[in-house]
């Protein structure tokens, strides 16, 4: 059902490094044409590692992990649906395109066999969830399916203490990253405390083979924070939030449009900046998941 390409084949047959790569960021998450220079420097990085990089989009009904040049080219330019697990059997049986989240990105990759997974930020909890019930399948779909996933936490526009709680009760495991702190997306910290922190890869591959062997099938999240000298100015992060949601607010923009409204009034009014401080956390997300993907790979 799930074409692998042959790069990635051939890294599954010889146990070697491979990090997985979502594609609703690129054809949703970032403005063109900065997405498809993202995609392709993202897919650089990965093989200057050492490792096979697998990005996942479902393409004219094929569900797909490991994209060709061109085919990433697609995904930047044409105007293709955002794909959560729910939708992968629809945009299939069409034999349309679909980018796909987190959630199905996960999903693909395992079937495929990849356990390395590495991307922005996590959908979550939204605000005002306990009326909307609008919690993303990102969530869920982690407490059955087991891949690590490497991201910057989830961004401040989302419920992040629901969040946590949520994959608390999903019994998905949350690691920070030589960090106490979760991450807030642009921001190095949230306000929540974890309960653990990991020093290196090594470990990170050490908690995988014991949840292996416990036979279980949750997936893990690896909290890694930007930097602080890479960071967004808090200042100005929390001035746009505000001013964001107040707009949001005030056009009467309610349930699935408030994050896109709120996402692109950000991108609009901050110059350029938040979109930096992304484009750098996607990137040392990389970085931690190859060394993970190799870790993983040395173990195995
Ligand atoms: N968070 C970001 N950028 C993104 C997304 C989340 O900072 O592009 C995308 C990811 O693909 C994530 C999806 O899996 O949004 C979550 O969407 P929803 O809440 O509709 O499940
Ligand atoms: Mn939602």
């Amino acid at each position: 059902m799930v074409r692998v390409s042959e790069e990635v084949q051939d890294a599954l047959s010889q146990g070697g490094p491979i990090v997985a790569l979502e594609s609703t960021i690129i054809a949703h998450g970032l403005p063109r044409p900065d997405n498809l220079v993202a995609a392709r420097r993202f897919e650089d990085q990965i093989r200057a590692a050492g490792v096979t990089p697998a990005t996942v989009a479902v393409l004219d009904g094929v569900p797909t992990v490991g994209l060709s040049d061109s085919q990433v080219e697609r995904i930047a330019t044409e105007d293709i649906a955002k794909a959560s697990v729910r939708d992968l059997p629809i945009v299939i049986g069409k034999g349309i395109s679909g980018a796909t989240t987190v959630a199905s990105t996960a999903s693909l990759a395992s079937l495929a066999g990849v356990r390395v997974f590495a991307t922005g930020g996590l959908g979550g909890v939204h605000r005002g969830a306990h009326e909307t019930f609008d919690e993303s399948a990102d969530i869920s779909v982690l407490a059955t399916t087991p891949i690590t996933v490497v991201s910057a936490g989830v961004k401040s526009i989302l419920d992040i203490s629901a969040t946590l709680e949520r994959l608390e009760t999903l019994s998905v495991p949350v690691l920070g990253y030589r960090t106490d702190v979760f991450p807030a997306f642009w921001l190095s910290e949230s306000s929540y405390a974890l309960d653990w922190r990991v020093e290196d890869a090594t470990e990170v591959a050490a908690i995988m083979q014991a949840r292996d062997g416990l036979g279980y099938k949750h997936g893990l999240v690896v909290a890694n924070p930007v930097p602080r000298d890479q960071q967004w100015d808090p200042a100005t992060h929390d001035r746009m939030l505000e001013e964001a949601l107040t707009s949001a607010m005030g056009a009467g923009i309610r349930g699935k449009e408030v994050t896109p409204f709120v996402l692109s009034y950000i991108v609009e009014h901050s110059g350029g900046e938040s979109l930096g401080v992304n484009l750098d956390l996607v990137s040392n997300n990389i970085a931690v998941a190859t060394d993970i993907a190799k870790a993983w790979a040395a173990l195995s």
